[in-house]
């Protein structure tokens, strides 16, 4: 017991304010270190702070995320790799390193050799740096991070279908306000814990949810209606609901013709639906689909949201245009109580994929290959729009061309490729072919192994910067506690490379707030517009929506009110065709693989795998496999089985569950080497956003004894 005399004095006693670095909500949260005598071991309270998205809740990885950065194994002093083994060398000797292999390099092969790849974890300074560090400083036009895996296929359809991509389109205020809601591809339970609250808050006011997924899951366990779809069916899926929809009269005439386009092409598409085929090839029966398709078609307010499931497929940006076109025709758009939200996955996934650090993109989400969108940011920048390199490849892509040795050198920062691209071996292969590998990071993730050189970087609770959550809330995370050891900030190690590689007077700041300022003016007029937010209204008004283009503007909770943001104010509709995985089961490899996340780990693992607490609820992967499929293939439960798919196997624990359909097996993504899942996915991508389809492939299962 803490007794008065025994309370450590304010000396031995810091706080900390900061936000949680792991998924796309960002809760906030105070971090209080305490030393009963000096010298004594640190003891650790976390506790959550209110704010508006997470109403003052926190999940299990929250509460535990100070364990990672505070108590764990980072990397303190920048590391260069010599036979083989990594010795500490001072920041001078790194910098000049990288200074002569990126000038070799360049001078040899021009600056594409030298390619960048960033993360949705960084800050929005962060990002918008390293793309213009990639653009101005090294003149490549490869840069492409991680969020080409997550956000890509939903970023695209927004785009294409609202004229902007904003995670959710309404205030998660909104969503108790809902009388029907479909969740399709989406574990919130799991991967965005402290926003099941408003969804069991519908839940009690009526709300009917249809939940789509191959498996039963905390999420699904809210459902009035769960479609067990096979993976890779959801387009056809909500094409046989849209096709019920219209048979019914169920469409808002009145919506489509004000507010879109395209609806006679969708309408015609669908009519040629058959609904016993979509039965058949969905793996849901007709009449749950008309059950799906009446409750959302009758009930006054809907809301539609998709996640990964859906998205991570070689059709992902068709299948999420598909369900914009059933939240479009039936009029639920611009309206409290209905819209469409695709839930961001990452700390910063929103603002990650606005500022610049995407192969084909500028800053405020302007394009790359856009002659104004050039001219402006060339101004902003102070260079000639000539000087911009052109549109680079997506992230799988630049693997692909590391292989061809097309690039000679990548500078990693804030992602641990080797573990999360798919075909893992052959990621692998290739970034072992590197003349020259940077990564910056906190730890040794799989990726630094291969390093030849590591930069150890600060952590969120030491690194000031703004983050966009999911709804689309720019938020000020607060950072007092000091860098440890010889670690730097992301943005400084930008900075003064630049400076070591001549274009220092590009690259002058002080501070991350410099560095937004410089962001709110190149975002200015641009879709994602920071303008009007500053760090001092942010200090003040705990977190500002964009669109916000002046300062005296209030920021956008709920977008497309009055009209959506393509010049013509409308909404695109377009007729979605059915498609199935790129690769399908045989004889040979006769499941369908599924993977995605438990609610322990977070990504590949780096940091979860690194605090005890977390890593002791979940210490090794599984595979989630029905009884019925585990018995035909002999394979036992809680035993090792081997897992094969055309590009590799691994070896995990079987887990046997009901909670799965029959043709289906899932494995999680957040274990490395013999439990990379993706040494087992296929690459194929999706033709429009590049997202690989990591949610089906064909596999076998063998039992190890
Ligand atoms: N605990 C935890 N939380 C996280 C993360 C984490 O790693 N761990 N990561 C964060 C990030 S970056 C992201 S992107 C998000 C991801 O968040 P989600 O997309 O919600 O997570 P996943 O588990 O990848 O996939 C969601 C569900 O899709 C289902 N699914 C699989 N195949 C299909 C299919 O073909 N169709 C349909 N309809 N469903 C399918 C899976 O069974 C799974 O339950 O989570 C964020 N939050
Ligand atoms: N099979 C399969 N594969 C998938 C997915 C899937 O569902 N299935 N999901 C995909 C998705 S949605 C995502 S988002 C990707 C994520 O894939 P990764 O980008 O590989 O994810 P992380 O594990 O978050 O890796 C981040 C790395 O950056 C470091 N880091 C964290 N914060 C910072 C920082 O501020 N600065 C720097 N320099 N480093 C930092 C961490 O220590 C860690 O090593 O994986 C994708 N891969
Ligand atoms: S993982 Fe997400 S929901 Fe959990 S505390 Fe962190 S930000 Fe909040
Ligand atoms: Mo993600």
């Amino acid at each position: 017991m803490i007794t008065a005399t025994s309370m450590p004095s304010s000396a031995d006693r810091k706080t900390f304010d900061t936000q949680c670095p792991f998924c796309s909500v960002q809760c906030k949260m105070e971090v209080t270190e305490e030393r009963a005598a000096s010298g004594a071991r640190p003891v650790y309270t976390v506790v959550p702070k209110l704010n508006a998205a997470s109403e003052g809740r926190l999940c299990i990885k929250g509460m535990n995320a100070y364990q990672h950065a505070l108590t764990g194994d980072r990397i303190l002093q920048p590391l260069v790799k010599k036979d083989g083994h990594f010795v500490p060398v001072s920041w001078e000797e790194a910098y000049l390193l990288i200074k002569r292999k990126f000038d070799a390099l360049s001078d040899n092969g021009g600056p594409d050799t030298l390619g960048l790849y960033g993360g949705g974890s960084l800050t929005n300074e962060t990002a918008y740096l390293l793309g213009k560090f990639a653009r101005v400083a090294l003149q490549t036009r490869y840069i492409d991070y991680n969020g080409r895996f997550c956000m890509s296929a939903a970023a695209s359809a927004g785009n294409k279908t609202f004229g902007a991509d904003r995670g959710l389109t309404n205030p998660m205020s909104d969503i108790p306000l809902a009388k029907c809601i479909i969740l399709a591809g989406t574990n919130i339970a799991e991967c965005q814990p402290t926003l099941m609250p408003y969804f069991t808050r519908a839940k009690e006011n009526g709300t009917y949810f249809i939940v789509i997924d191959p498996r039963e899951t905390g999420t699904t366990a809210i459902a009035d209606l769960h479609l067990k779809v096979k993976p890779g069916m959801d387009a056809a899926l909500a094409g046989g609901i849209q096709k019920v929809l219209l048979d019914e009269g169920l469409i808002d005439e009145k919506f489509v013709n004000e507010r879109t386009t395209g609806f006679d092409d969708v309408r015609s598409s669908l009519e040629s639906l058959d609904l016993g085929e979509i039965a058949d090839i969905t793996g849901v029966s007709a009449e749950q689909i008309r059950q799906a398709a009446l409750a959302f078609g009758k009930a006054a307010t809907a809301m539609v949201f998709t996640a990964r499931g859906v998205e991570q497929q070689t059709d992902g940006y068709m299948a999420v245009r598909s369900f914009l076109n059933m939240a479009l025709m039936t009029g639920n758009m611009g309206k409290p109580g209905c819209g469409y939200g695709a839930v961001t996955g990452q700390g910063n996934g929103q603002g990650g994929r606005e500022h610049g650090q995407k192969a084909d993109q500028l800053p405020g989400y302007r394009l790359i290959e856009n002659p104004e969108d050039r001219a402006y940011i060339a101004g902003v920048w102070g260079i000639e729009p000539a000087e911009l390199p052109g549109k680079g490849v997506s992230a799988y892509e630049m693997m692909q061309k590391i292989h061809a040795r097309e690039i000679r050198s990548l500078f990693v920062m804030g992602s641990n490729p080797i573990v999360s691209n798919p075909n893992a071996n052959f990621v692998e292969e290739g970034l072992k072919k590197l003349d020259f590998l940077v990564v910056a990071d906190m730890f040794m993730s799989e990726t630094a192994r291969l390093a030849d050189l590591i930069l150890p970087v600060s952590a969120y609770i030491e690194n000031e910067g703004t983050m966009t959550n999911l709804e689309g809330r720019v938020l000020l995370r607060p950072a007092n506690r000091p860098v440890p050891g010889e670690a730097k900030h992301d943005w400084r190690i930008l900075c003064e490379l630049a400076e070591l590689l001549g274009k220092g007077s590009f690259f002058r700041y002080e501070s991350s707030e410099d560095i937004f300022e410089e962001l709110r003016i190149a975002s200015r007029g641009g879709i994602a517009d920071y303008y009007g937010i500053t760090y001092e209204r942010l200090r003040k008004e705990e977190g500002i929506y964009w669109p916000c283009p002046s300062v005296d503007h209030p920021g956008s909770p709920r977008m497309f009110e009055a009209k959506f943001a393509h010049a013509n104010g409308k909404a695109e509709m377009v007729p979605v065709p059915v498609h199935f995985p790129d690769e399908r089961t045989d004889d040979s490899y006769p499941l369908n693989l599924t993977t995605g996340r438990v609610l322990t780990h977070y990504l590949t693992g780096v940091q979860t795998r690194r605090s005890h607490t977390l890593a002791a609820r979940d210490v090794e992967s599984y595979l989630e496999i029905h009884p019925v499929t585990a018995r035909k293939h002999g394979v036992r439960e809680g035993t090792l089985i081997k897992v094969a798919s055309r590009r590799g196997e691994i070896v995990v624990r079987c887990r046997l569950s009901g909670a799965i359909r029959e043709d289906t097996v899932f494995v999680p993504m957040h274990w490395g080497d013999t439990q990379n899942v993706n040494k087992l996915t296929n690459p194929a991508l999706d033709p429009t956003c590049r997202m690989p389809g990591f949610k089906v492939c064909a596999v076998r299962v063998e039992s190890l004894f």
